[in-house]
């Protein structure tokens, strides 16, 4: 299944995002700490390319602090960019943001005339208005734990020459790796309406299986180490069972079962969870282009003239393009 959700108002905001971006001198973009590569927004990448960044791994709370370690050491190598993990509960953060602002521009924010200009951006429900508002000191912006909650840009003051912009959550046309719409849909970045929970929950399952985090999987759900063991589809089950999601005649509730799993991981109940790493991306990435280079070379045979099979036939009918110019 491919997950792609791009509203209506998103390329309204794309645009208001350019615009924007011509006036700012420093672009604090916020990326989901659980799922830093997957919320990396190729589209905004291509807006902000040459502006100084700030990157926030936000949520880090939820995340696994050593592979959030990996992550800011990732970003950090990245060209005019500057990476911090965020948690809207630490209480230095303000602080240690705004002090950065003025260090990355020091030229700015001196008087009325030249205000230091910061532009907050990123995936939808990655905590972008949260932090606004911890930044001008007060509830300015609307915030909510559902994506697209912000729908156009706002101007705030974090005092007289420093101007903040909080900007609508960003999603991109085409998701080309599956990986990314799971990640970011587990992580509540998607619209309700473009995803099946239960395709989700199945992934995630899946995943929490493989992963390094299978025992606190196992710790959340009370599973047996054969349990442990199923297959992710069978495993569903076996969770409904353990959650009393069954219906009327027995029949067990798989969308139910579903939505608690996601949100057991979204409440951090099953653990401080990353569900990725740079090396996990490198090897999902060699895989998904050896399948469509597979995909592709399928399709030629499929398209392909008969007459190209043969060879002998090749030699005497195919007409020589290079001969034929050449005269
Ligand atoms: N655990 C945790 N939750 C956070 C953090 N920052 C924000 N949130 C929560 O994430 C949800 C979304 O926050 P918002 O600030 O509305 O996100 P946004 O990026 O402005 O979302 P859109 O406007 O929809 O794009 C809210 O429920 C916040 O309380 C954080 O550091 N840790
Ligand atoms: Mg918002």
């Amino acid at each position: 299944m491919a997950i792609q959700w791009f509203p209506g108002h998103m390329n309204r905001a794309k645009k208001a995002l350019q615009e924007l971006s011509e006036e700012i001198d420093i672009v604090i973009e916020l990326l989901d700490a659980r799922a830093p590569f997957s919320s990396c927004n190729p589209l905004i990448q291509n807006i902000i390319r040459f502006k100084r960044k700030i990157r926030i791994l936000n949520k880090s709370d939820l995340a696994d602090p050593e592979i959030s370690k990996v992550w800011l050491d990732y970003f950090s190598q990245q060209e005019n960019t500057t990476a911090i993990l965020g948690d809207k509960d630490n209480k230095k953060q303000r602080d240690k943001i705004i002090r950065l602002c003025k260090e990355l521009a020091p030229a700015r924010g001196t008087s009325f005339e030249k205000p230091l200009r910061v532009m907050i951006t990123g995936i939808p429900n990655v905590g972008k208005s949260t932090l606004i508002n911890q930044l001008v000191g007060k509830k300015a912006a609307k915030t909510g734990d559902v994506p697209a909650v912000t729908k156009a840009n706002q101007r705030l003051y974090v005092s007289d020459t420093f101007v903040i912009f909080d900007t609508p959550g960003m999603m991109w046309q085409k998701i080309r790796y599956p990986q990314i719409g799971y990640n970011l849909a587990i992580c509540n970045s998607i619209g309700r309406n473009a995803l099946d929970e239960e395709l989700v929950a199945l992934y995630l399952v899946e995943f929490l299986q493989q992963s390094i985090y299978r025992d606190s999987f196992a710790a959340r759900y009370k599973l047996k180490p054969e349990q442990l063991e199923l297959h992710y589809d069978k495993l569903l089950d076996v969770l409904a069972n353990k959650r009393g999601c069954i219906m009327s005649g027995g029949v067990i509730d798989r969308q139910k079962i579903s939505e608690i799993v996601i949100q057991d991981f979204r409440d951090g109940k099953i653990g401080k969870i990353s569900l990725e790493t740079p090396e996990l991306w490198d090897k999902w990435i060699s895989e998904f282009v050896e399948e469509e280079e597979q995909s592709t070379a399928e399709e030629e045979m499929h398209t392909r003239p008969e007459y190209e099979y043969n060879e002998e036939e090749q030699k005497t009918t195919r007409p020589n393009r290079t001969s034929a110019k050449k005269k």
